[in-house]
């Protein structure tokens, strides 16, 4: 079994200064936004930004010296706990970086994997994370050795006499690495099994996508609200990413949010980031949430719903959600948008413009993945009944001598625990005639 290896960088609440070289100064604002976002993903508060416009990190401490010295008065000034730098850092400058301003330094991988980690559900999207940490990490090992690097063992140490501790370092992450790729097959050899086994709520369920800050959260929390569960012990096992979110009509769904993409992913991640997806494949419908301000909401759109048809969720049912709508002057550019874009709305979710509407499509998607059944249901089985009440939709309900006749629309989860009380159309007439 892999080394679990859990949120190993930033812990809950820690005071965060970031840094960034971004030279485009249209881009300069995105950076920051999408960078903050991820930090604040990951638990942490921003408290300061440091910008050094430049092509080409330094190669010794990223920024220039002169930069650097003004990052530590930032740090000692703002008290905080670490620094995250938007970019890659080699070890050398992530270690130069850290004597300079005598706090620790991370960069955006480290961040990315970070929340990954956090997010991560499954065997599989665990152990997908843990190997793209190994990957990031095998180069990195030359770097934090001084260059008189220890002899190792001797005689009868694997390895053999005269493999320096690097060399030894290095077979082992190497090692970690094949032994976290033999577990993936081996998991994706049984994965269909393991969701069909997996226990599904009754609920229609539905996911957020699409781009880091691009409102996902805040939606997410305009949607829920603070709702009370109906019933705590069915929630006690949902993660804290998914919450209830009741509907005007008093049916509710159950709504996830997932990390986003990240612009400029880097590659090793990719598959890392999928795994933290798979919510979305289990998810009944998506909806996907655009930032309507961002110049490059095209590319961002056509990159989402290309990862999603990857994943075999190309076909679910989505709401496209074009946020924001309060930063955009040009209302003929929304409504074209609109127009061209099936089942979309747009909103503000700061604002709270366009949200009973967003409700509505919201609604009406969740209703067209309602099943129809036409049940007689043991009264012994009337927990049944009680279920579709609640998670579905019921016009007729009669008590008969032998059962509860009940029509309804009702979830597919649902159906597949009453489908074996279903009647014929023309029975259930004569039912409903006696
Ligand atoms: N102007 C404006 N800003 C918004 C809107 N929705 C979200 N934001 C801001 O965009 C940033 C990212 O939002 P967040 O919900 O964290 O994005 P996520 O990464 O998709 O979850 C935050 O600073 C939000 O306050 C909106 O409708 N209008
Ligand atoms: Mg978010």
């Amino acid at each position: 079994m892999a080394k679990q290896i859990n949120n190993q960088d930033i812990t809950d609440r820690e005071r965060v200064i970031l840094v960034s070289i971004e030279p485009d100064e249209l881009m300069l604002p995105y950076a920051w936004e999408e960078l903050t976002a991820l930090t604040e993903t990951a638990g942490a508060d921003v408290v300061g930004e440091i910008h050094q416009n430049r092509d080409d990190p330094d190669p010794k401490t990223y920024i220039g010296s002169g930069k650097a010295k003004e990052l530590h008065m930032s740090v000692l000034d703002t008290n905080a706990d670490l620094v995250i730098v938007d970019g890659e850092l080699s070890s050398v400058q992530a270690r130069n970086l850290e004597e300079e301003v005598k706090c620790r330094v991370i960069d955006r991988t480290q961040l990315i994997l970070d929340i990954f980690a956090q997010r991560a559900q499954t065997r599989e999207g665990k152990v997908q994370v843990t190997l793209a940490q190994q990957m990031y990490l095998l180069p990195r090992l030359g770097n934090l050795y001084t260059k008189f690097e220890r002899q190792q063992g001797g005689i009868g140490v694997r390895g053999g006499a005269g493999e320096t501790k690097l060399e030894a370092d290095r077979r082992k992450v190497r090692d970690g690495i094949k032994d976290l790729e033999a577990q993936l097959a081996e998991i994706r050899a049984t994965r269909q099994q393991q969701r069909a086994q997996r226990k599904r709520l009754p609920f229609p369920t539905a996911a957020l996508v699409g781009y880091t800050s691009a409102g996902k959260s805040t939606l997410h929390n305009t949607l829920s609200g603070s709702g009370v569960y109906a019933d705590p012990k069915l929630f006690a096992t949902l993660d804290p990413t998914t919450r209830r979110v009741t509907l005007p009509d008093g049916w509710a769904i159950l709504l996830t949010d997932t990390v986003g993409f990240v612009r400029n992913l880097p590659t090793h991640l990719v598959a890392a980031f999928r795994a933290t997806l798979e919510e979305t494949i289990e998810a009944d419908f998506l909806i996907h949430v655009v930032d309507v301000s961002h110049p490059y909401m095209e590319t961002q759109m056509r990159a989402v719903l290309d990862v999603l048809e990857d994943l075999g969720a190309g076909n679910k049912p989505m709401v496209t959600v074009f946020n924001k709508c309060d930063l955009v002057d040009d209302h003929h550019r929304l409504t074209d948008l609109i127009l061209s874009t099936p089942n979309s709305v747009y909103i503000s979710a700061t604002k709270g413009d366009g949200i009973p509407n967003l409700v509505e499509h919201v609604v009406t998607t969740m209703e067209a993945l309602l099943k129809p059944i036409n049940v007689v249901v043991p009264y012994d089985k009337s927990e049944l009944v009680a279920q579709c009440y609640e998670y579905g939709r019921v016009s007729a309900a009669e008590y008969l001598e032998d059962g509860i006749h009940v029509v309804a629309r009702i979830t597919g989860e649902l159906v597949g625990r009453i489908a074996r009380y279903e009647i014929e159309p023309e029975a259930a007439t004569e039912v409903a005639a006696i």
